[in-house]
This record gives structure tokens, sequence and C-alpha cells, in this order.
């Protein structure tokens, strides 16, 4: 066996961060993943993903992903990596719509903002036909939008985390996938595909394959949903340009009348656009990844055409992610109810990457001080009964 102070399992948006934070601790820290992060198979891709610090789904969460832009701007330092681009986040709904499990979400990111001093301003429809005429929203439609707001580039960030924490000492397995993680004695051993680790505590990140690993009471709490990333070709003549915020609509008062999207990447003249399902259910290793072109077709009549002005119905590019969802759409972060060697921090229920570098930091100094910098309590077990 090999020894270390702290395996991480899982080396996706939360792993790869708690990795990095640990080896800067100096603590003797191995991330083990099946596959080679950074990688498409779980819920860390597509080459973009929002970050809003006015989270609207629970100012709980605000804290993780303002520590999240500061860790994110000292990588881009260290690695000479552009991982952060605030082009802006503009929110709209009409109506009190819920998102992400949170009622009257344009509202609930407006006192976010106010309650952590964000700058954001709110804007009536008009403003935002004036302002983004991209975006043909109807006259009851409101938006908070909020400049400071805008993308991460997730793998980027996956990788330049990976690279900081090899620079540390780190030690990576991947390829190598955790068959069984039981707490003995004062320590953990983590049983995989090529062998054995031991250590003194373990981190679970490991996303929609933590029902399979971990057993009960994760496997009846958590669900995987099979989420779908379309790309459409612009227009030559379309209002989007590189600086355009990323965006949340809520189109319609149904839970699935809804967009969300990114402007396109520099030098590109793509529109990355998705909704998200919470119905069908999957797993991480059954999931149909393949996306078919009627997929991207109905995407397009049902949510993008009228609505995005200069956006082509040409899709070139679709790619399929999971969620690892939980009942309240909120975070597990806690020890395993029957193991406190054994952190669980996942289960991001499609809005985590924003707060991964900051939950990494955060859960590191957990497991070698006993303290978390922020408060873990929301995001108990407990409160899912
Ligand atoms: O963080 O705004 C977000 C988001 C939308 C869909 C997935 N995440």
């Amino acid at each position: 066996p090999i020894h270390a102070d702290v395996a991480v399992v899982g080396l996706g948006a939360m792993g790869a961060a708690a990795l990095a934070e640990l080896a800067r601790r100096g603590v003797k820290a191995v991330g083990i993943d099946r596959f080679a992060p950074p990688h498409d198979l779980g819920s860390s891709h597509g080459e973009t993903r929002i970050t809003r610090q006015a989270v609207g789904e629970g100012a709980a969460l605000a804290p993780f992903v303002m520590k999240s832009h500061e860790i994110w701007r000292a990588l881009e330092e260290e690695t000479g990596e552009s991982l952060l681009v605030e082009c802006g986040a503009l929110i709209m709904g009409k109506g009190a719509n819920s998102h992400h499990g949170k009622p009257d979400f344009v509202r609930a990111t407006a006192a976010t903002a106010k309650a952590f001093s964000i700058p954001h301003e709110m804007l009536a429809a008009d403003e935002i036909r004036r302002r983004f005429p991209q975006f043909l929203v109807d006259d009851d439609t409101v938006g908070c939008f909020e400049p400071g707001g805008g993308y991460v580039r997730p793998e980027r960030c996956i990788a330049a985390a990976l690279t900081i924490a090899q620079r540390h000492g780190a030690t990576m397995r991947t390829g190598e996938t955790v068959t069984s993680i039981t707490q003995i004695g004062d320590g953990v051993e983590v049983v995989t595909s090529s062998g054995i680790v031991r250590a003194s505590r373990a981190i679970v990140s490991a996303g929609a394959w933590i029902g399979p690993l971990l057993g009960s009471p994760f496997d009846r709490l958590l669900s995987v949903k099979r989420q779908v990333l379309h790309w459409f070709e612009m227009e030559p003549d379309a209002a989007f340009s590189e600086r355009s915020p990323v965006f949340v609509w809520m189109h319609g008062t149904g839970d699935t009348d809804y967009l969300y999207g990114f402007p396109p990447l520099p030098g590109d003249s793509r529109v990355k656009v998705a909704t998200e399902q919470y119905e069908a259910e999957t797993t991480a290793d059954s999931v149909e990844r393949t996306v078919r072109p009627e997929e991207s077709a109905a995407m397009f009549r049902t949510h993008v055409e009228g609505r995005l002005a200069g956006v082509s119905p040409r899709a070139v590019k679709a790619a399929a992610c999971v969620y690892t969802v939980t009942p309240d759409f909120a975070f597990i972060i806690d020890d395993h109810p029957a193991a406190d060697r054994i952190l669980v921090v996942s289960a991001c229920s499609g809005h985590g990457f924003k707060h991964s570098a900051g939950i990494g930091h955060a859960v590191a100094a957990r497991v070698t001080t006993g303290a978390s910098p922020i408060d873990f309590s929301p995001f108990s077990l407990a409160r899912l009964g």
C-alpha cells in the first residue's frame, strides 16, 4: 500500500481544487481518478461554466464563489492561463420563476447581491433590449445584471489546479478506479483497481460516482441527470460579442421554460446554450454520451428561436454531461455519517463549478485544521433527513 495524509477520490472541479490546496499546505496528498482529468465524462467540462457571485441559489454559497474568483485570479498569475472572464451575468425572468430549487430567482439573486455588496443593477425589459439587443425579451421580463459575473474555463481550471498540486508534491493516480473506501481505526483504506492507498483521511469528490461508491444514504439521496450542451453558429451580423454577458433566462412560467448561455469565446463564432432537465434519471456509467442532431434541433426550436437574435440553427457541436442532484438542489459537504474520517464533497446539483475553488480551499482547511473558514452547516446531510 502507499501511505498519505489525505486521499482525494475524484479529481473533477472540487477534487482538483482540494488537492491543490492540500499540497500548498504541505500535506502529503494523493489524488485518484478513474480517468485522466480534465476529461469530458463527468460534470466538469464543456469549455465554459457560468460564474456569478450574486448567487440566487442561496446566500450561504456566496463566500465560496467569492473565494473561487480570488483563487482563479491567483492561479492565472501562477500558470499564465486565462481562467476567468468577467463579461457580466444577466439573470432574466418573468414573474417569480423558480430556478435551481429557489423561488423568485431574479429577486433572490438581487438579495444575495445586496447582502454581500456585490455590484448589480435591476433592469426592466426595455433596458435589457437597449443594452443587450441579442435578447428578444417580452415586456414583462426583468433582469438582474452583475457586471463581475461571467464564465470560467473548466478544463483549464482543473488542469491548472492539478499542475499546482503536483508542483507542491501531490501524487496523482489516474486511470485507477476506486472500488471501496473504508474507515479502519484512525485512518482510511482506499482500494483501487491497482492497489491500496492508506491515509489519515479521505475527501470523496467523485460526483456522479458517489452513490455507487459509498452506498447508503448517498445512493438514495442523489440522482444523476443527463444534460446536453449545444453550440450554435452565429449569423455574421449577430449582436453577440465576446464581451456579451452570460445569461440565465426563465422565458416562461414552467420549470423547463428556461435556457442559459455564453458569449462566443474570443475569435470564435459559436454561442453555447443549454437548458436543464430533472426528470429522466441515468447513471454515470450508463449515460448516453452521444447527442443526436434532433436534440440540438429541438433545443433550437423550443428555446433559442425568436429569443437569441443572430443565432442560427446550425448546431456545430454538442456534448452530454451529468448533474448529481440532491433533493433540495443544494450541495452536500459533510462527514460520512458512519465514518468521520471521510468527508463527502460533491453533488453540486448542476451549479457547483463556480464554487469549486472556494470549496476545495475550505475542505482542505477543514481536514488539516479541523475547522473550515466557511460554514458548512447549510450543506449537511442532516438537513436531508
Ligand atoms: O450557474 O447559472 C448557473 C448555471 C446554469 C446552468 C447550470 N449552471
